[in-house]
């Protein structure tokens, strides 16, 4: 373990620190973020009622359209001269979630993602192949500061270019990566076309999330890639990758680390607890944030909370890897899109009818989304266009199919699904 204290700490001795964390936190932002005074009034909880972790369940939730509203720095608990960086959802038109950090907040995050490096395999003097995105999405530099604080010799490559990516593989020989699932496929097979045998790099681990994934898939890359692959979990909004990580050793859920985040599994219908084992909602409460504490974060993550014996000797919980998304939210290539930001820039072109289908589909390793649209003019131009102005506003490529007007389903009576999701669970 990174920090065994921490990791290992008897369980009475964890909930006493996770109550006073979560007092702490509560008082906070009922000081300083007005929304959050507002939400426990409307819910009838002054501060010091929270006596017991059983009234965690009173406070309200906070959910992705809060942080909307409240762009950019609405919900900011900190004073502005302290805060240290920004990092904003991915993938987002119009206003994207702002989240800040002040330097206890960039504390916690290098802790939190050096334990999960740890966990994954990673030990001090190790060369770490850093492919998750530098820049507002929080993959890249939070991989990066856990790194540090660890004591990794970080290669910070970021996303895209995929042959430079296997040339400094080859020539820098890191042991642990970490990068989406689903890159981690791209490489494995341009390490292939260069002619490298599966496994023949000196990669041992890799640390692969920020987008659903299978045990089919953990072992095709294994394979492929001759590694030891672990899952990390997080998400902007509590601090970004690293809320969980699983154990190298063990490969059965990722550790969530509990002294820092508390999680609870709601009913996604009636937002009630449920037991541990069983499946919901995952939300997630920060309790030892500064800059911006969130209350009750309703994550849309569908998962469980795993208990019961582990080899680890950790007495945190785990969680299981993410089984769906109860929003419409997608995850394209690690990236998040609302089909409501693809609808916005549809509504920029006139000639484009309000009839679209989103068809999603993998294509070899890579996923891809296709937008079906109806209209009455349908030339090569016109997709182009639409292509553009989506990688220019939402920052992902797509592919656009124009079609003969009535062409695309129509809501009958109930919710439309204007998405096809053909990927097949890998
Ligand atoms: P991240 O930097 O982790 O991608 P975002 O805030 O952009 O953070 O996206 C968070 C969302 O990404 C989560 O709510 C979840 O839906 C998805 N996600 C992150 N990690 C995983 C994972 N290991 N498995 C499945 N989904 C994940
Ligand atoms: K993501």
């Amino acid at each position: 373990m990174f920090n065994p204290t921490a990791e290992s700490m008897p369980l009475a001795q964890l909930r006493e620190l996770q109550l006073q964390r979560l007092q702490d936190t509560v008082a906070r932002v009922h000081e300083k973020v007005p929304f959050y005074r507002r939400r426990l009034g409307e819910v009838g909880m002054n501060p010091g009622e929270l006596r017991t972790l059983a009234d965690v369940a009173r406070l309200p939730f906070t959910r992705k359209a809060d942080l909307r509203d409240h762009y950019p720095f609405g919900l900011l608990s900190a004073a502005r001269e302290d805060i240290r960086r920004f990092h904003a959802s991915s993938g987002t038109t119009g206003k994207p979630t702002v989240v800040g950090y002040d330097e206890n907040d960039l504390e916690v995050f290098s802790e939190v993602v050096a334990r999960s490096l740890y966990a994954a395999g990673a030990r001090p003097g190790m060369v770490f192949h850093n492919a998750y995105g530098y820049g507002l999405f929080t993959g890249g530099l939070g991989l990066h500061g856990g790194a540090d604080r660890l004591g990794l010799a970080t290669v910070p490559v970021s996303g895209g270019m995929t042959e430079r990516q296997v040339t400094l593989i080859e020539d820098f020989e890191p042991e642990i990566i970490a990068c989406t699932p689903s890159y981690a496929l791209v490489l494995a097979e341009a390490l292939s076309r260069r002619g490298h045998a599966p496994g023949t790099t000196r990669l041992k681990y890799a640390i692969l999330g920020a987008e659903p994934w299978s045990e089919g898939m953990r072992r095709e890359i294994e394979q492929k890639l001759g590694v030891k692959a672990t899952n990390i979990y997080g998400l902007s909004e509590i601090i970004g990758p690293g809320v969980s990580n699983e154990d190298v050793t063990e490969q059965r859920g990722s550790y969530l680390w509990e002294d820092h985040f508390y999680p609870e599994i709601v009913d996604p219908e009636t937002g009630l607890n449920v037991a541990d084992g069983e499946l919901g909602v995952l939300v997630l409460t920060s309790m030892s944030r500064t800059a911006m504490p969130v209350l009750r974060y309703w994550t849309g993550d569908i998962t469980r909370l795993l208990t019961g014996e582990n080899s680890t000797g950790r007495s945190v919980r785990r969680m299981d890897r993410i089984q769906g998304r109860v929003d419409d939210m997608i995850i394209l290539r690690g990236v998040n899109v609302y089909p409501s930001q693809l609808e916005a820039v549809l509504a920029q072109l006139e000639e484009l009818t309000p009839h679209y289908q989103i068809v999603l589909t993998r294509t070899g390793l890579m996923d891809e989304l296709q937008l079906r649209i109806e209209s009455a003019r349908r030339d090569a131009s016109l997709s182009q266009e639409v292509v553009r102005r989506v990688r220019d506003s939402v920052g992902i490529s797509i592919s656009c199919e124009l079609c003969e007007v009535g062409t695309v389903p129509r809501s009958e009576g109930g919710k439309l699904k204007r998405v096809l999701d053909l990927r097949e669970a890998r």
